[in-house]
């Protein structure tokens, strides 16, 4: 029997996750669970890297400390794009910014003048996003940044929080993919493109590959949390190729995954990456997944849009969990408006904003909370359908079955409407995909799971699937052509 952490971050909380694999099962259990607050200051919206820190420490203790375990590793995931800047020293000189900081839309404009759209995706085959590490990157240069001037090294959040467990500084590769100044197709840095937009390259260090053993728990640590001398992994660093790797996929019915929660990444998964001007044209991304496979996805609003709601009824003194949310919702009249949850990036006042996206689109407003969530999980499963169908003309089959993991896969009503809306079988679960593949990742490094194949069978004896069958369905059908005009294709 073997024990393993996963350090598991995403955009509202984090958690620390004791895996233990024994005849080829995996079992999950919440050690430590925290909230992940960003920090508005003056000059922008920041992570509280020292406080996750914090956290982590307190998950390992529990684990030593308290449960009294020996563990066969450790390894962080967290959400994509997100940096810190190191000195000569290892001092950390510029905090991580959160990646839905404002000022990265104008350094987005100007990158794009300045080095050309095409350009950059044929070099890195990556969407345009306004929160990718290239923009970010771009925004230090244009504001002067002394930070930037001043870095020796780039450490993406799982990199740099496993700096500061093992004091080993490298670059994940699958953390690296999201960056936009990785190039999938020659699998090495675009220092080019860098070079191009006046940035340094020298702060890019070495890419491991996921499964690598980065060293072991610093000293401090190991006594502080009461663990003996433990190895450290880079795991897929980024969570969603984490999740990505822990899809229960099986047999030959061609399959697409929908890692579902704040953001909801919906792909495939094949050999070499696609970067054709169609690609660019459907703005789908090339990252890089377990096994050096390529994850060509598309980042879609996802959970978003209720969090923020959920959020902003908070602040009015209404307080509904998201079982509730999901409950109203269910109760609520069906496809009272249709909305592009794209459109809804940017944090706050969320329920007037889909208000005013209705009045403006010409449709009416939701009705209640239920209304609004309705309005919000039904337009998911239209956005859902159309790219679907984006990933279908790429890849030239049908995609006969969705795999829906994470947090979200525990939403049976989304569920429902995803099948409904695609007419595809859906499988949902394992809702703790991205903490199951960070452990078994993490297992591959220690040679105690052969590869993905081995690991997908792992996740299969390990979890319960829910499989829902989606039939034609002329209201859904309708819909959808409402949601693709008020939308534009
Ligand atoms: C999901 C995720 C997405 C990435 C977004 C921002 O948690 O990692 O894959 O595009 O967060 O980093």
């Amino acid at each position: 029997m073997s024990h393993y952490v996963a350090i598991d971050l995403g955009a509202e909380s984090g958690r620390a996750m004791l895996g233990t694999l024994a005849g080829g099962r995996l079992q999950l259990e919440e050690l430590h669970r925290f909230l992940n607050e960003p920090v508005r200051l003056p000059n922008g919206l920041y992570w509280d890297a020292f406080r996750l820190f914090r956290d982590i420490r307190e998950g390992l203790r529990k684990a030593g400390r308290e449960r009294n375990l020996k563990l066969d590793g450790i390894a962080v995931d967290t959400w994509g794009v997100d940096y810190g800047l190191l000195d000569a020293n290892g001092e950390l000189v510029v905090n991580p910014r959160h990646y839905r900081d404002p000022r990265n839309n104008a350094a987005y404009d100007a990158a794009l003048a300045a080095a050309g759209k095409e350009n950059i995706f044929e070099q890195t085959g990556l969407q345009f996003m306004a929160l990718n590490s290239l923009y970010q990157l771009y925004a230090a240069k244009l504001a002067g940044s002394p930070g930037l001037r001043a870095a020796e090294k780039l450490l993406f959040m799982p990199d740099l929080l496993s700096y500061w467990l093992c004091g080993s500084k490298k670059n994940e590769l699958t953390i690296a993919s999201t960056s936009q100044f990785y190039n999938p197709t020659l699998r090495r840095w675009s220092t080019e493109l860098l070079e191009t937009l006046g940035l340094p390259t020298h702060i890019l260090g070495d890419i491991v590959p996921p499964g690598t053993r980065l060293g072991s728990l610093l000293d401090d640590l190991q006594d502080t949390c009461g663990l003996g001398e433990t190895p450290v992994f880079a795991t897929a660093g980024h969570d969603t190729a984490a999740a990505v790797a822990a899809v229960p996929a099986i047999g030959d019915r061609p399959w697409c995954y929908i890692s579902s929660g704040t953001w909801s990444l919906m792909g495939v998964e094949i050999d070499e990456p696609i970067v054709t001007p169609r690609a660019l044209e459907l703005t789908l991304t090339n990252e890089i997944g377990v096994e050096g496979k390529t994850r060509l996805l598309k980042n879609i609003a996802g959970l978003w849009l209720v969090q923020e709601c959920r959020r902003a009824w908070l602040l009015e003194g209404q307080e509904y969990s998201y079982t509730e949310l999901t409950r109203l919702a269910a109760e609520a009249a069906p496809f009272a408006a249709v909305l592009d949850p794209d459109q809804f990036l940017e944090p706050g006042h969320m329920p007037e904003r889909i208000a005013a996206y209705c009045s403006k689109t010409g449709q009416n407003v939701p009705e209640g909370l239920g209304g609004f969530v309705r309005v919000c999980l039904e337009s998911l499963a239209f956005r859902y359908r159309q790219v679907l169908e984006s990933l279908e003309s790429l890849v030239g089959h049908r995609i006969e079955v969705i795999h829906i993991v994470g947090g979200g896969s525990k939403n049976a009503l989304l569920n429902q409407f995803v099948a409904s809306a695609t007419g595809r079988t859906v499988i949902a679960g394992p809702t703790e995909a991205t903490a199951a593949g960070n452990i078994l990742v993490q297992a591959i490094g220690a040679g105690e799971v052969k590869d993905l194949k081995q690991l997908r069978e792992v996740v299969r004896n390990s979890f319960e699937l829910e499989t829902y069958e989606g039939k034609p369905d002329p209201a859904w059908d309708r819909a959808y052509e409402r949601y693709v005009k008020v939308r534009g294709s």
